[in-house]
């Protein structure tokens, strides 16, 4: 992730930069989305001025307000800066004669121990969706999901013969980034356009996508184009996983809330469309659970319909 300093001539600080760099997809996929969100409330610390600790406990939210919005359908931000930020204002609460500069401290050194535990959950993802992939055969996926190409590494390290299929993902192709990736590390990758994946499924062994948020419901919500991929999969009866750490559960949909799907900016797709042209660009669609065999996590391989049991047991235990 890139760092910044203060901008010279213009009023835009570091956070603002990271905030702007998320929202411009500079910054991609959910996992370094909340990953660029924990660094966001790190620097709010370090550059912060405040003079009390209610005014650091005060700044600290405000971050948080900020930052869990800057791009809406992203559960695993949302969850992760309220544990940061809880743990940061009960560390400020719960130590009445530690000074500002100590608290900060506290609250920076923090983040390390935090990353260590996103680097064991993904490992444990790899390690889990690894034992699920063919010994030789053909995976689909779309979109880049570094929790996905984690599993695929992990598999052709452990000796799979996989050929894997990435669909490019219009408007800003994250399927390329998938393709390059895969190659880097050796695999056999083919890139197709989003709409031919319809002739390589006849031969594919499974699909396996990313997760941007998963509801109670056990519905999946991802890249644009992935509940397509999930019919598709269906009608030729190929299975169909999502790779999801557990923290991309939204624990709001206990209570009926609907994912939003964030509507990115028309320009994407057509830069200068002609006049009575609409333009729809939707990040995200959903795929309901009957489609999905199951979701590959750090607990292990769940089924749609257990999945929220499983992910409030671990947003309860926290990522420490
Ligand atoms: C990325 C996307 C990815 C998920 C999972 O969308 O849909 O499949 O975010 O990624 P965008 P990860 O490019 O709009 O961010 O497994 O890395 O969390």
């Amino acid at each position: 992730m890139k760092t910044g300093n203060r901008k010279r001539g213009t009023d835009m600080n570091r956070v603002d930069k990271l905030l702007k760099d998320i929202k411009d997809l500079k910054v991609q996929g959910a996992r370094n989305v909340a990953k660029a969100g924990i660094r966001a409330i790190i620097w709010t610390v370090e550059d912060s001025k405040a003079k009390t600790k209610g005014q650091l406990a005060e700044e600290l939210r405000r971050a948080r307000g900020r930052i869990m919005h800057v791009r809406p359908t992203e559960p695993m931000l949302r969850n992760m800066m309220r544990e940061y930020v809880d743990f940061a204002v009960s560390e400020i609460a719960g130590r009445p004669t530690a000074s500002i500069g100590d608290l900060k401290r506290r609250i920076i050194q923090d983040e390390e121990k935090y990353m260590l535990g996103m680097e064991k959950s993904i490992a444990n993802v790899a390690e889990f969706g690894a034992m699920i992939l063919p010994d030789r055969g053909t995976v689909v996926t779309h979109c880049h999901s570094s929790t996905v190409t984690a599993i695929l590494r992990k598999g052709h390290a452990d000796g799979k013969k996989i050929s894997v299929v990435c669909c490019e993902t219009r408007p800003r192709f994250q399927g390329r980034m998938t393709a390059a990736n895969l190659a880097k590390a050796g695999l056999d990758v083919t890139l197709t356009v989003d709409m031919g994946v319809n002739r390589f499924m006849k031969k594919a062994d499974m699909v396996v996508v990313g997760a941007d948020a998963v509801t109670t419901m056990g519905d999946l919500i991802n890249k644009v184009g992935t509940s397509a991929l999930a019919r598709i999969a269906r009608m030729n009866d190929v299975s169909f996983y999502s790779a999801a750490e557990l923290y991309k559960y939204d624990p709001l949909s206990i209570y009926g809330a609907r994912e939003t799907i964030e509507e990115r900016d028309p320009k994407e797709v057509w830069e200068k469309p002609p006049k009575g042209v609409k333009i729809s660009n939707p990040a995200f669609d959903a795929t309901a659970a009957r489609y999905i065999n199951g979701y590959i996590t750090e607990m292990g391989v769940v089924p749609p319909q257990a999945l929220w049991g499983v992910a409030m047991k671990k947003l309860a235990e926290g990522m420490r």
